[in-house]
């Protein structure tokens, strides 16, 4: 065997792979202000669609009370639609303009 093989056999990988887990890109669900659904139907929603406690949904809804709109959380794209269409649809039943909407995360 010519030396020139023989080295081709024993050399070693000279660039090494790195292994990269792929993360989906990931949607905001936004819930966004309007001056007539109650402020405790808000946070019923938020508790009931996105596993909040009264707590957490309370900031939220006054985040978004108070500055016009609030991040409620961020998911894969076809999940944040579901549960803002979810959220909405809610306030919808009630006759309320609840509306939630979502955008994609830079
Ligand atoms: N602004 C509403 C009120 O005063 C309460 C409210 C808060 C509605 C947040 C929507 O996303 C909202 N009754």
């Amino acid at each position: 065997m010519p030396a020139t093989m023989a080295s081709k056999i024993t050399e070693k990988p000279r660039t090494k792979t790195v292994p990269k887990t792929q993360r989906p890109p990931l949607w905001k669900v936004i819930l966004l202000n309007d001056d007539y659904t109650p402020r405790e139907f808000v946070v019923t929603v938020l508790k009931a669609e996105f596993r909040m406690n009264e707590d957490q949904a309370y900031r939220v809804m006054m985040t978004a009370h108070q500055r016009g709109v609030c991040v409620v959380a961020v998911y894969t794209r076809d999940v944040a639609e579901t549960k803002a269409t979810r959220g909405t649809e809610a306030g919808r039943r009630k006759g309320y303009p609840l509306q939630f909407t979502t955008e994609p995360e830079e």
